[in-house]
């Protein structure tokens, strides 16, 4: 779907409901005028005249048609490429919040047991749901109604500690979807959530165990990274260190291809330096760690692989002092990870240095697969 068929979309349901409003045929006139143009265009006119010949008749049947292309549009905006989400697609048959960046999907099998609950969303690289914000209440509730029936299982659960809820992940229950007087423990043996769709939605615990038959509620939460890289919400950015006994242009031409719009590492505040130095620690071996800052096109005048001038700095003492000998900076690992420049291609004892890398690329919302 085009950005301009969807603003036809958009267009024609402003008239269509302008016109089925009680908005007076000067009203229209000017809604007419405003969408189309100008009345000294010809064409403009004619329709202007087609349309508003006050009568009612001619206006049903225009507003017939009209209702008719507005459900050709919207059929057409259901096969919408994934590329016009802001999110990366759900998988097939799950329902997408961009809101709450998470993937529902029903699980109609019944089962009287949370853990099978449990299993089968697992099974789907998911898990039982968990409800974290009003807006996601809201829209698990929409989603749920509509089913008619009254219990899904939910995530929520006490059964590592009683009364300390936790969602399936393992995470603290925070947000406060409980019923009143829930969750009450009934019989010393309620340590799992339900939606209760006889209260509104609200939660109530339950038997993990019971003889209650329910279908449940699986969830997929967006993450923020692909698989082994790790997320500084800061810069919402994503990194990943690189094990290797690299030159600085294959530490680059590495951390390019492991995905679209990685790179070399760059380093914007103090913060950012620290969280990558936490990250460099665990990485037991190498002389060192690539980033993208160099100036290799023009002596003293540091930039990152973006373009973008290095303005946080975070040198080694007397550094940098390589002259046009030394291009290209890491972290020195001896050094506690300060910053130094270095020769692109650095050896030691004339072999290669041993020097590892650090990728960057932006934080970026997937489903478990990869970014292509
Ligand atoms: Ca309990
Ligand atoms: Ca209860
Ligand atoms: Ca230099
Ligand atoms: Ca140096």
């Amino acid at each position: 779907m085009k950005m301009r068929e969807f603003l036809w979309i958009i267009l024609f349901f402003s008239v269509f409901n302008k016109l089925k409003g009680n908005a007076n045929i000067d009203d229209h006139l000017t809604l007419f005028d405003s969408i189309f143009g100008t009345p000294d265009d010809e064409e403009v006119q004619g329709n202007k005249m087609h349309l508003c010949s006050c009568d009612t008749s001619k206006l049903e049947e225009k507003m017939t048609n009209m209702e008719k292309t507005i459900q050709r549009l919207s059929e057409l905006t259901i096969g919408m490429s994934v590329e016009e989400y802001t999110l990366r697609n759900c998988p097939q048959g799950w329902v997408v919040s961009e809101k709450t960046e998470s993937c529902y999907k029903i699980i109609e099998d019944r089962t009287t047991n949370w853990e099978t609950a449990n299993k089968t969303c697992v099974s789907l690289n998911a898990e039982l749901a968990s409800i974290r914000t009003q807006q996601e209440f809201d829209f698990v509730n929409d989603l749920l109604r509509k089913t008619g029936e009254n219990v899904f299982w939910l995530g929520g659960n006490d059964l590592k500690q009683e009364g300390t809820f936790k969602w399936a992940d393992g995470s603290d229950v925070t947000f406060n979807g409980w019923n009143r007087n829930e969750p009450n423990d009934s019989n010393n043996n309620e340590d799992c959530m339900v939606w209760w769709g006889y209260a509104n939605g609200k939660w109530n615990d339950s038997a993990c165990k019971g003889r209650a038959n329910r279908k449940s509620l699986c969830k997929i939460q967006a993450t923020r990274c692909l698989e082994g890289w790790s997320y500084y919400p800061a810069t919402d950015s994503c990194f990943k260190t690189l094990k290797g006994n690299l030159y600085w242009k294959e530490a680059r031409a590495a951390c390019e291809s492991m995905a679209k719009d990685s790179s070399l590492a760059k380093i914007t505040t103090g913060e950012e330096n620290n969280f990558v130095k936490d990250l460099m620690k665990n990485v037991d071996e190498g002389w060192g760690f690539w980033m993208g800052a160099n100036d290799i096109h023009r002596e003293g005048s540091f930039v990152w692989l973006d373009g973008s001038k290095v303005t946080f700095t975070a040198w080694l003492r007397g550094e940098p002092n390589g002259g046009t000998n030394e291009n290209c900076v890491h972290w020195w690992k001896g050094m506690g990870y300060s910053w130094n420049d270095t020769p692109c291609e650095n050896n030691y004892n004339g072999e290669k240095s041993g020097m590892s890398a650090v990728c960057k690329m932006p934080g970026t919302r997937v489903f478990g697969g990869t970014v292509g």
